[in-house]
């Protein structure tokens, strides 16, 4: 009987922190089970409190792009970390990494640091709010940009009405203003901007949505959510905290070639330490504190340590050929568990962009969240525990996306399809 440390973990973690866990998708609530404590990580793999290595596709949920534990950026840690922890005064390493953000994103002329993706987002809500001066947002069923309070809102009833809170403690008067629409979905967006355009201060979307697993924004939406945006003055804002230096160099604003207001960018960017970030032109980030009226502040922004992390995740992602190779080894990945389920009948689709990649239990891809949700629990929990039997995480969760990472090798993706196909077998039928 081998030993399970993660078992006692958890109820002792159970017993001192709410459902023993800092962040709720890591209790593994969606899929049941004891979710793992993890001792240390290396490259492609995690090992657990029992010592068990696993092949992780998680990657911190999308920061651990070079792998755990890069030679290059342990050594600007350790270094930065003898030279100080953190000053709360400005240094010249977040200028490089400011200016290293920058020569990435060209919509971006300027761009402040933060500690966390939803205080990127937050902040940008703030920004896009007091630069146009109006109150109403857009945001996507789906979609998630962290948990400030104005974006943990669900879809009104109806057709472009306003939305309710999604989270006991946000009154409905905080979401008033906050229009829920269904991605991918022309007629809402048409609807919404005739009804309230005037009044809209931002569109924010994630334009590979990776918290419906991977559904895309079609080529015709996002482009019509760039048209509209413009036309009626409201900033179209794409968070880009999971894709930004994930689905390629330049991003989902990259791949889809259109150019947001305001960006929202976090995980990669920080290479696993707290770090997020927002940006846009001058003449909006100009409204910012401590030149502008618009009030945003953080006693960690720009971490000297993060920054240090960050700048040589960054140094790395930029060399030649770096997504090329990754982008063949995730759709290696797709690919081979796409066959294996075929082979053994199982209703299968995949997408993938760069280092991330989803799959679905349909012979189709989804568009919307509707149709990520209708997705067989029982058949997906059965697949994701049989993976993580046989030493492979993925997310504990249907509706999240995965990541392969530099460090994955080949022998890693064949194991895993290997063990994949092992479990298609015997996947429980409709
Ligand atoms: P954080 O506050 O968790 O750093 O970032 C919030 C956020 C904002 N925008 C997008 C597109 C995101 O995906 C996230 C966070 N992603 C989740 C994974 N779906 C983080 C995992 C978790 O919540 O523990």
């Amino acid at each position: 009987m081998t030993s399970d440390r993660n078992t006692p973990l958890f109820d002792r973690a159970r017993a001192v922190i709410p459902g023993g866990v800092n962040s709720p998708v890591r209790a593994f609530k969606a899929v049941g089970g004891t979710p793992r404590f993890i001792q240390r990580a290396q490259g492609a793999y995690m090992w657990d409190a029992d010592d068990r290595r696993y092949i992780d596709y998680i990657g911190s949920w999308g920061p651990m792009i070079l792998g755990h534990g890069h030679p290059a950026v342990v050594e600007a840690v350790q270094k930065a970390v003898l030279e100080g922890f953190s000053f709360g005064a400005p240094t010249e390493r977040e200028i490089e990494l400011a200016e290293a953000i920058l020569a990435l994103v060209p919509s971006m002329e300027m761009v402040r640091l933060v500690s966390s993706g939803t205080e990127a987002a937050m902040s940008a809500l703030r920004l896009a709010r007091g630069a146009t001066g109006r109150k109403h947002i857009i945001k996507f069923e789906g979609c998630y940009h962290g948990h400030a309070d104005a974006l943990l809102v669900k879809a009104g009833s109806g057709l472009a009405t306003f939305g309710n809170p999604t989270s006991a403690g946000v009154p409905p008067e905080v979401v008033q203003h906050t229009l829920v629409l269904e991605y991918n979905n022309l007629e809402q967006l048409e609807e919404a901007f005739a009804l309230h355009g005037a009044d809209i201060a931002c569109l924010m979307i994630e334009a590979i949505a990776g918290n419906m697993n991977f559904v895309r924004a079609s080529a015709a939406f996002a482009r019509r959510c760039r048209e509209l945006c413009t036309q009626h003055g409201a900033l179209l804002v794409f968070d880009e905290v999971m894709t930004g230096f994930r689905v390629g160099l330049h991003g989902a604003q990259g791949v889809l070639g259109i150019t947001p207001d305001l960006t929202v960018l976090g995980k990669v960017i920080g290479g696993g330490m707290p770090l997020a970030a927002f940006g846009g032109p001058r003449k909006i980030m100009e409204q910012l504190a401590p030149l502008g009226p618009v009030y945003q502040a953080g006693t960690l922004s720009g971490n000297p340590v993060a920054t240090a992390c960050g700048l040589a995740t960054l140094k790395e992602i930029s060399k030649p050929g770096f997504y090329e190779a990754l982008s063949l080894k995730t759709r290696a990945l797709t690919e081979g568990l796409k066959a294996a389920a075929v082979a053994e009948g199982v209703p299968f689709s995949v997408d993938s962009e760069g280092g991330m990649f989803g799959f679905f239990l349909f012979d189709d891809l989804p568009q919307n969240y509707a149709t990520v949700m209708s997705t067989d629990n029982a058949r997906f929990n059965a697949l994701f525990h049989g993976l993580l039997d046989r030493g492979v995480y993925i997310a504990p969760a249907l509706y999240e996306a995965g990541f392969v990472s530099a460090a994955h090798s080949e022998e890693d993706i064949a194991a895993t399809i290997a063990a994949a196909r092992e479990i298609f077998k015997t996947l429980p039928t409709l």
